[in-house]
């Protein structure tokens, strides 16, 4: 009975949150407290869409289609790789008060504006401004419809109101946060001072189970009974939303969907390019606005914003001051823009599970307002790219950073565990497939939040005076106590059997379906380590991270007056690179290199199957490609080289003079190991694994391609070696140089050539490739730009 009951109190721990005091406090994002953040663009997953940073927020968003096109439907909602468009993302976005982005789909552009006004007691008013214009390749003037839409989240109500000749012509509703607001459509316009132009207008009035189910539920809702006829020109039948208002019932897809129906509203505008529409948000509380932020005062008030961002952006980055051209500038302001851009506030609750619970469990309810890497194929939170994010965003506004940081501890849980990928709320699960949702909390992932924490105190001790000094203080002095015990628990469940030495958990357990078991805890997923998972393995890369962050957590401690010592030795003994060497210096390969039970000699198979003589071999199972091991493995050095065995260089922990250093500075400018025109490759070309596919369906991801977070990296650390004395203080400065350059010049021409930023980049070709848009880390080109590190 005891150990029933010690298990059953053993499995809920997984589930339980930190018991110290929240780094936030409850309503410290609402309307009341951070008023001026309240609205946002923070739903990263569709193309255009606002919603408050409050957990069942109203939401508002855009979807179009083109009218008589070839393709039967081409509705445009979330960020969708399939729907081919030459590109999308903000150009401009101050992460606070406006955004310009601009969306080319086939044959039109679409540009969406919004500009925030602050006034009364709900978080303001905002407008927004969607301008189409045809290609100047496109022969007829395309006709598109606009969908506006908003729809509430389980509290708040809609009210439609419907007038002649015009649709839909605003929307009243009312909720907690909100208090009472207004929408307003305006009617289409080729210019602020032009006439209204010929539009028809269709709605939707009706509800919704879910957030996830707004694409479908105008889908189904589409009819071609309704006719375009310009007053010059030939009638035709469009597609668009009925008017016609269905019984709940006949609305619902799954009858048996017990979550509560919300309101959900939409607005239809078809019209001719180009036009312009206007909508505009109005709080009921704000009651001393001056005029409508509209028309020619709406114009006024972006081009100043616009003009505040250049200044801004030039002050902090210093792009033109060192000779970019124009466009390098404009390409290097949309990719800050889309990394603000995309920040979402997600609110929900994980799904975990631990050795001691039989099913998973649902991890409580939590909020989280983060950067997302993708906004296209992974818009949500992850663990690692966050710190790298915010390595970013800290330059522009230390705010946002401690905000984020914040909110990513405390969802830490009793142990000391923070899930990697954060897939809260059931939009965000709608775009995961089963199998990946569950988080496991023996799980790590590299803590990069302390990189972004190093960048705080660095601003702070730069600048004891400075504006954000208090705030970042008393920040880190709520943080702190969290940050011991998620620093404590990868020194607990990470650890090696050697003292001092460390593993990543939660490697691919099936071992003979994988040429080499994944490592997906470690960031670099597919990237080779020992071919045998065991107990005995040791992790330089996770090494590594470690003596960064007990380096910081003992920088954290001492400007807080707490202990330090201990968090100082750690960060000695780690640093040390006598310890490291005896740990993670392989001979034979020159190289860091991983530690376990190994074998080079695998490879993938088709498996045999046994064809009974006389049987044609297609009955029986499709053989698949297996591991065959043909030599055993044995306890030894994985001789790898490449990312991995770069990280005591990496992360400053190799000692300027070491020789050590001269030979990662050779491997690195090889052109047969990492070296290529275009950034530094993951894998070496002459690794056995070099662009291995993992399974029949797994292809190269870590085993070549280019990434930029740890280019990034490379980068930085050169300009480290470049400034401190040492015998390879010319080389560092000369490849520093390069390298900086090769990554620059890529990552700009692709952007130019396909409209992306891209999730890696092709070794050999230098080709954008992966997920896009990812401006996540691929971002980080900007600091590279400014040589800011
Ligand atoms: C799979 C597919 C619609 C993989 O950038 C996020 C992560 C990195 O943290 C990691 O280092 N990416 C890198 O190796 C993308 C991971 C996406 C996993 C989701 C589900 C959804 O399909």
């Amino acid at each position: 009975f005891y150990a029933l009951y010690m298990r059953s109190s053993l499995a809920k721990r997984v589930a339980t949150l930190h018991p110290s005091q929240r780094v936030l406090d409850d309503n410290s994002t609402s309307a009341e407290v951070s008023p001026e953040r309240f609205w946002g663009s923070y739903r990263p997953q569709v193309y255009f869409g606002m919603k408050t940073r409050s957990p069942k927020s109203i939401v508002t968003g855009l979807m179009w289609m083109r009218q008589f096109s070839s393709m039967d439907v081409n509705l445009r909602h979330t960020c969708e790789q399939g729907d081919g468009l030459q590109g999308y993302g903000w150009l401009m976005h101050d992460g606070l008060s406006f955004g310009v982005q601009e969306v080319r789909d086939k044959d039109f552009t679409l540009t969406t504006e919004f500009v925030k006004r602050r006034g009364g007691d709900h978080g303001g008013d905002w407008t927004w401004r969607i301008t189409a214009k045809q290609h100047s390749s496109s022969r007829q003037a395309p006709v598109i419809s606009l969908m506006f839409y908003a729809a509430a989240d389980t509290q708040g109500s809609l009210e439609a109101h419907v007038e002649e000749k015009k649709g839909l012509g605003s929307i009243t509703g009312f909720s907690e946060e909100l208090g009472h607001f207004k929408i307003t459509f305006r009617k289409p316009v080729t210019g602020e001072l032009s006439n209204v132009k010929y539009a028809c207008y269709n709605n939707l009035q009706t509800v919704t189970p879910g957030l996830e189910r707004l694409t479908d539920i105008v889908k189904n809702s589409l009819s071609r009974r309704f006719v375009y006829s310009p007053p010059s020109g030939e009638k035709r039948h469009y597609i668009a939303v009925d008017s016609y208002k269905p019984p709940h019932q006949q609305h619902q897809q799954n009858p048996d969907d017990p979550r509560k129906k919300s309101d959900f509203l939409v607005h239809q505008v078809t019209v001719e390019t180009p036009f312009q529409i206007e909508v505009l948000f109005e709080s009921a509380s704000f009651h001393s606005r001056p005029n409508q932020l509209v028309g020619v005062t709406m114009t006024e008030e972006l081009e100043r914003r616009k003009s505040e961002f250049d200044a801004r952006f030039e002050r902090t980055f210093g792009l033109e001051r060192k000779g970019f051209s124009q466009a390098q500038v404009r390409f290097s302001k949309a990719a800050l823009s889309n990394m603000l851009g995309g920040m979402g506030y997600f609110y929900g609750q994980s799904v975990v599970q631990s050795a001691y619970n039989e099913y998973p469990l649902l991890y409580p309810e939590g909020a989280l307002f983060t950067a997302v890497p993708s906004r296209s194929f992974f818009p949500r939170g992850f663990l690692w790219d966050e710190g790298f994010h915010q390595l970013l965003l800290s330059k522009w506004d230390p705010q946002v950073t401690r905000e984020a940081t914040a909110h990513w501890l405390d969802l830490i849980n009793v142990e000391g565990w923070i899930p990697r990928e954060q897939i809260l709320g059931d939009e965000a699960r709608s775009k995961v497939p089963g199998e990946f949702v569950v988080q496991r909390n023996e799980n790590a992932n590299p803590p990069t939040l302390f990189l972004a924490l190093q960048e705080l105190i660095e601003q702070h001790s730069s600048d004891p005076d400075a504006p954000t000094s208090l705030p970042t203080l008393a920040f880190l002095r709520r943080l702190f106590p969290r940050l011991k015990t998620w620093f404590e628990w990868y020194n607990t469940t990470q650890t090696g059997p050697v003292p001092n030495s460390y593993r990543w958990r939660g490697r691919d357990k099936d071992t003979n379906l994988f040429l080499n078991p994944k490592t997906l805890t470690s960031g670099l997923d597919d990237y080779p380590r020992a071919s045998h998972p065991s107990g005995e393995e040791r992790h330089v890369d996770l090494h590594c991270w470690m003596a960064l962050a007990s380096g910081i957590m003992a920088s954290i401690a001492r400007l807080l007056g707490e202990p330090h010592v201990d968090y100082e030795q750690t960060h000695q003994v780690l640093s040390d690179n006598g310890l490291l060497s005896e740990l993670h210096w392989s001979d034979q390969l020159g190289a860091f290199s991983d530690y376990g039970n190994h074998t080079q000699a695998v490879s993938l198979q088709q498996e045999k199957v046994y064809v009974p003589p006389g049987q044609p071999r297609h009955h029986y199972a499709a053989a698949r490609l297996v591991r065959s091991v043909r030599r055993a493995p044995k306890l030894q050095h994985v001789n790898a080289l490449g990312y991995v065995s770069l990280f005591p260089f990496l992360l400053h922990i190799l000692h300027a003079d070491s020789p050590k250093l001269e030979h990662i500075l050779r491997d690195m400018r090889d052109p047969d190991k990492l070296w290529t025109p275009y950034g530094l490759r993951s894998l070496s070309r002459t690794d056995p694994m070099y662009m291995k596919r993992n399974t029949e369906h797994d292809a190269p991801y870590w085993r070549g391609p280019i990434w930029i977070n740890i280019n990034y990296l490379a980068v930085r650390a050169l300009n480290h070696y470049s400034s401190v004395e040492g015998p390879y203080q010319e080389k560092a400065t000369a490849l520093y140089n390069e390298l900086r350059t090769n990554i620059v010049n890529n990552v700009y021409r692709q952007y130019v050539e396909t409209g992306y930023i891209w999730e890696q980049y092709n070794d050999n070709t230098g080709r954008g490739q992966g997920s896009h848009p990812f401006t996540g880390w691929s971002a980080l080109t900007v600091l590279m730009m400014a040589e800011q590190y």
